[in-house]
């Protein structure tokens, strides 16, 4: 299997570009769902130890079923897969540019959950325009053990998304290990109440927000994503979540700039247009650097052959 690794603001994806799982070419919904029941296997081999950590998002390079678009894509993760990701969309525009697939200008990715544009306004910086976003649920409030009456929004940005009007702990990477518990904690008293998105799926993304540390951001984030790991970046779906809920409380106009700051201090800058129906459509600036490329190999002796998880 052939990767290309890249990080966005601190985040990082891992591009399959060859060697993948033979997932036929009908729509990406239902070659995901086939990634998840036939292959799953090959997403464990490809993202998690020892040729990954849990961090790592995975990116299957797709062909697309709309001839307009220059990708499709399958993301995944250490635990399973993802419908949308913000963060590892701008990664793969900018490998797509390494791999002379793509040049600067506008192109459209096709994912499971719909098509998004991409913009790619240099080596590194990319501007995607994400699907359709909006809040499904305002002040929802869950009792939490160890942290008490915990209120804030349900949203979709591209993933499902549980978004605290406040944070338990003060934003420092230094607390990101009570920053997960809580996350946790919150996600996991999320599931018992019965909250869940509007398709009835879990809401498997804990946001807590607080105030910018430098000058220039609006507001500083921590995003705890499925399977324990927190995101690097300010997490693209998340910001559209976040975007969406502004929008949906009047706080934010059509046009106007929402810079978000992640855990570890970098920046993603986002926006939103209303479309013909409506609809908030977010779009999230931010920076990718490719960081290697590599052939993953498998030895059928290895009794770690196809990746474990150990968290
Ligand atoms: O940037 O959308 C994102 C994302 C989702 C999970 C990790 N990053």
């Amino acid at each position: 299997m052939r990767v290309i690794d890249s990080h966005t603001e601190g985040e990082p994806t891992r591009v399959i570009v060859e060697g993948g799982p033979p997932l036929g070419d009908g729509p990406l919904a239902a070659r995901r769902a086939r990634f998840r029941d036939e292959f799953d296997t090959w997403r464990s081999f490809a993202v998690n130890e020892p040729r990954g950590y849990d961090a790592l998002v995975g990116a299957l390079l797709c062909e697309p079923v709309d001839r307009t678009c220059a990708a499709g894509v399958i993301f995944f993760n250490n635990v399973g897969y993802l419908g949308m990701c913000g963060h590892g969309t701008i990664g793969l525009a900018v490998t797509l540019a390494h791999m002379g697939r793509i040049g600067p200008g506008a192109h459209r990715f096709e994912t499971p959950v719909g098509v998004v544009g991409v913009e790619l306004k240099g080596r590194n910086e990319v501007t995607i325009e994400n699907v359709a976003s909006y809040r499904h649920l305002a002040d929802v409030a869950v009792d939490v053990p160890g942290l008490g009456r915990v209120s804030g929004d349900v949203a979709w940005g591209g993933n499902w998304f549980f978004l605290a009007k406040s944070t338990p702990h003060e934003l420092l990477l230094g607390n990101v290990g009570v920053l997960t518990r809580a996350a946790e904690a919150v996600g996991k008293a999320l599931a018992d109440a019965g909250i869940t998105g509007a398709d009835g799926a879990p809401v498997d993304h804990i946001e807590f927000f607080g105030p910018a540390g430098a000058p220039g951001g609006d507001s500083r984030n921590f995003v705890l994503c499925p399977g324990g790991a927190y995101d690097r970046s300010p997490c693209g779906t998340g910001t559209s979540a976040k975007v969406a809920c502004l929008a949906a409380a009047g706080k934010l106009a059509p046009g106007a700039d929402w810079v978000q700051e992640s855990i570890v201090g970098s920046r993603f800058t986002a926006r939103y247009r209303l479309d013909a129906e409506g609809r908030v459509v977010p779009s999230i600036t931010g920076r990718a650097y490719v960081v290697g490329e590599a052939t993953l190999l498998r030895d059928a002796e290895d009794p770690f052959k196809d990746g474990m998880r150990t968290g």
